[in-house]
């Protein structure tokens, strides 16, 4: 079985038909992706300067990322994996707390109050039981919230997914499971990594809806988005959401897809980049041009200039912090790499 896939925009950009949102909102829209673009160029670039540490980059993905981000209410939760970074930019993460937590600064693992964002999850899908239980979390307390849980095509391999969709079917949580389908996990293409053409085919399997979009195409991100956290609000449980993408970029500022794969098919999705893509739609609809596009790239360096002056000035961090907000109560092992870093400053 497979699932129709939702598109709105066609490669170059040009609408197919009538679009759900209004220009303004477009606009909107626009402005998220193209500050989450800014912000992926400079983090390669500050890394490559020593002043970032490893970095998964995301270039190609920003419209699968922003068009779910875009669809909460600040109140709702996002449970990002490290690939997330354009999702949680436009959920409310300030560019100095990001700087400070690719820097592996502790100061920059504490995100403010009022952020609801949980941290960026290394280990592969641990993060969807987690976010099951945020949204059941929600549920006992009586707030509304609903919880958008991003993973990658490899991690639907693990069986945490499995366990937490399941029990998000059963107990209709209010969540949506957002499979960034990449093309790869590392050096892994996703044909070797599973025997069905779409991951939200198995929605059929949990009995929920499953929902194909062109990751690459904003409005469709959004529509489907949005679609998927009303029925979650309204009671109507979880939806298992494929956004198809490509991962332009390396794995991460560490590897070199060179060993792995060819410049061809990187080639082919590069012309469909989503951030040209969402720009040359504003151009049809006449309410962009070259002008604005110099204009919103200068604020959005202004800002991060700022913003990396902020995260500059935070004080240099004690080596032994590294190990002081694992667990609550520190456990021996913790406590004695605490100590020998202590020991070894003296
Ligand atoms: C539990 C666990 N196993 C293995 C790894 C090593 N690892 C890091 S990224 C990755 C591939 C993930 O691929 P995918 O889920 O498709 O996400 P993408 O990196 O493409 O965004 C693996 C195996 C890990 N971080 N956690």
């Amino acid at each position: 079985m497979d699932v129709d896939t939702l598109r709105y925009l066609q490669d170059d950009g040009t609408p197919l038909g009538e679009l759900p949102f209004p220009p303004e909102k477009l606009l909107s829209g626009y402005r998220a992706l193209r500050r989450a673009r800014h912000f992926d160029e400079r983090a390669l670039v500050l890394q490559r300067q020593g002043k970032l540490g490893v970095y998964p980059p995301f270039r190609g993905q920003e419209a699968a990322q922003v068009g779910v981000a875009l669809a909460l209410e600040k109140t709702d939760w996002l449970v990002p994996s490290y690939r997330e970074t354009a999702a949680a930019l436009t959920h409310g993460l300030p560019i100095a707390t990001t700087i400070l937590y690719w820097r592996a600064d502790p100061s920059g693992w504490r995100f403010p109050e009022g952020v609801r964002i949980l941290p960026f999850y290394i280990p592969i899908a641990t993060q969807i039981p987690q976010a099951v239980g945020v949204a059941q979390a929600g549920k006992y307390h009586g707030e509304n919230w609903v919880v958008a849980a991003f993973i990658g095509d490899g991690g639907t391999s693990e069986g945490d997914f499995h366990e937490g969709l399941n029990f998000a079917s059963v107990f209709g949580a209010p969540v949506v499971f957002v499979v960034q389908n990449n093309g790869w996990a590392i050096s892994v293409p996703t044909e070797k990594q599973m025997k069905v053409r779409r991951v939200a085919s198995r929605a059929q399997g949990y009995g929920i809806p499953g929902v194909v979009v062109d990751g690459n195409d904003l409005v469709a991100v959004w529509k489907a988005a949005q679609e998927a956290v009303e029925r979650a609000r309204s009671g109507g449980g979880p939806t298992l959401l494929e956004a198809l993408t490509y991962r332009i970029a390396p794995h991460t500022s560490s590897d070199d897809p060179g060993r792995y794969r060819t410049e061809e098919q990187t080639e082919v999705w590069k012309r469909k980049d989503p951030v040209m893509r969402m720009r040359r739609c504003l151009e049809y609809l006449g309410v962009w041009d070259e002008q604005r596009e110099s204009a919103l790239v200068e604020e959005l360096e202004t800002e991060l200039l700022a913003a990396l002056e902020e995260a500059d000035r935070s004080p240099e961090p004690a080596p032994w912090s590294i190990v002081e907000e694992v667990f609550a109560e520190m456990n021996p092992d913790q406590r004695a790499a605490w100590e020998y870093l202590q020991g070894g400053m003296r």
